[in-house]
């Protein structure tokens, strides 16, 4: 049995494939069959360049179902996806192909230029562009060399363990992880969220989200294809073409900004989200406020999980039963979750402790740190996820917070290591914390508290102005305070509680 997700996902394609796949919001329609032909196409391109199994596959592009495309036709070849945030700028994107070492990059045609380089550089053989040409010029355009390739092509046979695809996520030294994920880490998560959630084929679902990130590339696009179920795309989330969509939809997607957006259009209600069946919520906490006013707002809870590029999804709230507000459900099938003390010993119903899991859908460790793989995982096999949580006595789990020091902004990670080390290399830093503080739209917010160097000239905009430079945006902090020392407890260490509270 041929264990490539793209094939089981084509066992399960409508029968009627001119049926509609993939709607755009401007009104194109792409059927299944247009999605077999179209993968097919860049599937016998990438197979005609030759690489071994196991190249990785980079890709920072705009959002487009040419680019969900991509990314199954790589699987179908049986290559390793690797999708990248389109808000990374020049430094981050060198790091990852130097880390990554892909065969193939695949970047934004306005990017050819500065991509190609820095990817010849580090020994990636083949770049090409994806999206709309801003300038009339496109050198190495996907589409147009994948168009007179075959329209047939006979899915790669790949194995359960078999990498489909490396997420970088960010890491607490600063530098990112490649977060290895198999075709069964896939599979066995589509299928179980399949089933918890109640996909059936007739369903819509209004895709709001990146492509680049387990929620909207996984999560997301995993439901709707192994349901064969359409797909409204959307090129990113914008809360009036939301409203305008989510009446043909019934099932929605989101971090919880995107319900925050929502809810502040005072003409959102229970007729705007008339056909919607299901509200999913995750990567970042969801406000028990925010559920409530949903709920007497929008005539039904969102339903929250839990998950993250290491594991795909963990728990989820129950479809039937009570969706609990402030707790992220229940393990989902085939997934253990546990939560244990200092000591490892199992915490009881109530108890604080480090959330550990295991099962089908764990990844395989990361790219090339076997020894920061095994840090990560216990003894008896479990991954610590590096959240604090607690079981109440029904098995709803909660997240209280986080052992890794991660601020999550708008459902982007950010880790202020990294922003701390490009802080205190400016001229004039003597030192630097970063700490995420509450804000009413993304969550948390970024924000740096700075020490400088005495006779230094450094004010708030030259700081940010400066990391805006080497950085991607949503890891630019917001606001820049200067004080004259950073609180420290007796061992040194910086007392972050202390500043969180002082910039609340
Ligand atoms: C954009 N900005 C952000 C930001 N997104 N800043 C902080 N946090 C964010 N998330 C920057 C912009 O660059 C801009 O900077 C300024 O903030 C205001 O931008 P905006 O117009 O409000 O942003 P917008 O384009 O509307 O984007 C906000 C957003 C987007 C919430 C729609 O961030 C988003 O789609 N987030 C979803 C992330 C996601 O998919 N996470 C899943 C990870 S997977 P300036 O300087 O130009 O003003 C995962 C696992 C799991 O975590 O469990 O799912
Ligand atoms: P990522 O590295 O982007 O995969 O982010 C994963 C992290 O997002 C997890 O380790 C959690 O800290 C957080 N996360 C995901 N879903 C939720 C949720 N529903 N509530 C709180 N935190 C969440």
């Amino acid at each position: 049995m041929n264990a490539n997700l793209y094939a089981l996902f084509a066992s399960r394609f409508p029968a009627d494939r001119d049926a509609c796949c993939i709607e755009t919001h401007d009104g194109h329609y792409y059927s299944w069959n247009d999605l077999e032909r179209a993968t097919a196409k860049i599937a016998n391109l990438l197979a005609s360049l030759g690489l071994e199994p196991g190249s990785r596959v980079a890709v920072q592009v705009e959002k487009s179902p040419e680019a969900l495309m991509l990314y199954l036709a790589t699987i179908r070849a049986g290559l390793v996806y690797l999708p990248l945030n389109t808000a990374y700028r020049q430094e981050e994107i060198a790091y990852f192909l130097a880390d990554a070492e892909p065969a193939v990059m695949v970047c934004s045609p306005q990017n050819f230029g500065w991509i190609a380089q820095s990817a010849f550089k580090s020994g990636t053989r083949h770049v090409f562009t994806l999206g709309e040409v801003q300038d009339g010029r496109n050198s190495g355009s996907l589409l147009d060399r994948a168009a007179h390739q075959p329209d047939e092509f006979e899915t790669v046979p790949r194995a359960d363990d078999d990498l489909a695809a490396i997420l970088y996520t960010s890491g607490t030294t600063g530098r990112s992880k490649g977060a290895m994920l198999t075709h069964r880490n896939l599979a066995s998560n589509a299928q179980v969220l399949h089933a918890t959630w109640r996909w059936q084929q007739d369903d819509v679902l209004l895709h709001a989200l990146p492509l680049f990130h387990v929620h909207g590339l996984f999560v997301a696009s995993h439901g709707a294809l192994y349901s064969g179920s359409k797909m409204i795309f959307l090129p990113r989330f914008d809360a009036a073409q939301v409203m305008a969509q989510l009446a043909r939809a019934s099932v929605f997607m989101g971090v919880p900004t995107y319900y925050v957006r929502l809810l502040a259009d005072p003409s959102f209600g229970r007729e705007t989200c008339r056909n919607i069946r299901l509200f999913i919520s995750g990567s970042a906490p969801l406000l028990s406020e925010t559920f409530k006013e949903f709920h007497e707002r929008a005539g039904m809870p969102i339903l929250e999980r839990y998950g993250m590029s290491e594991t795909v999804m963990l728990t989820s709230n129950p479809y039937d039963g009570e969706r609990r507000a402030g707790t992220v459900g229940l393990p989902l099938e085939g997934v253990q979750v546990r939560v244990v003390d200092a000591e490892g010993a199992s915490c009881g119903v109530g108890e604080i402790g480090d959330i550990q899991v295991k099962g089908p859908n764990v990844f395989q460790g990361y790219w090339r740190m076997p020894a920061k793989t095994a840090e990560e995982f216990t003894d008896d096999g479990y991954f610590k996820t590096g959240d604090v949580g607690r079981f109440d006595a029904d098995g709803y789990l909660s997240i209280v917070g986080r052992s890794k020091d991660l601020i999550i902004s708008g459902g982007y990670n950010v880790y202020p290591k990294e922003i701390e080390s490009l802080i205190d290399e400016l001229e004039g830093v003597a030192e630097s914390a970063v700490i995420g503080v509450p804000h009413a739209d993304f969550g948390e917010a970024v924000n740096a508290v700075i020490v400088l160097r005495p006779g230094a000239q450094l004010d708030e905009a030259g700081v940010i102005g400066q990391l805006k430079a080497r950085i991607a945006n949503f890891k630019v902090p917001k606001r820049i305070f200067f004080v004259s020392e950073l609180p420290r407890n007796a061992m040194g260490k910086v007392q972050k509680n202390l500043l969180r509270q002082q910039y609340a």
